[in-house]
């Protein structure tokens, strides 16, 4: 009986510590949720300054600090490995991981000439990403 109720109160106190954890700051996302991009193309040759547009299906966007279900901002990771994110903190801002968290769906670049990846992550109002992240595919393009 006693070890039941030890038992019982392992579970109560782990759930409990789940629940305080950073852990609250992780949004769902929608089941199917797809981000992409519009342009450029992966593959595509590009000049110094262009317009990367941003394509979002099965969830909305909404600026950074707006706490609604199933809604996000852009980030546009710029030669990145996407493995070195941690995915349950908000993102850092570095010249790598670009926020727009006033609900942009487009932004002007500007890159150096040579090969680039681009990726786009969508972070919820604190910034972090989604469970499971909604990421987009990782594009290569070439700036002349
Ligand atoms: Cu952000």
């Amino acid at each position: 009986m006693k070890k039941i109720f030890l038992t019982i109160l392992v579970f109560c106190i782990s759930s409990l510590m789940s629940f305080g954890s950073a852990n609250e700051l992780i949004s769902e996302a929608a089941e199917g949720a797809q981000v992409y991009f519009i342009s450029p193309a992966d593959g595509d040759t590009v000049s110094t300054t262009l317009t990367v547009r941003f394509g979002l299906k099965g969830m909305g966007v909404a600026p950074a600090g707006t706490q609604r279900k199933h809604t996000g901002h852009h980030h546009l990771l710029i030669n990145l490995d996407v493995d070195s994110l941690d995915m349950t903190q908000p993102l850092p801002a570095t010249e790598q991981v670009m926020h727009f968290g006033g609900g942009q769906t487009e932004a002007q670049l500007q890159l150096p000439p040579g090969h680039h990846s681009l990726q786009l992550l969508l972070g919820n109002h604190a910034h972090v990403p989604h469970d499971q992240p909604v990421l987009s595919e990782k594009i290569y393009i070439t700036v002349e």
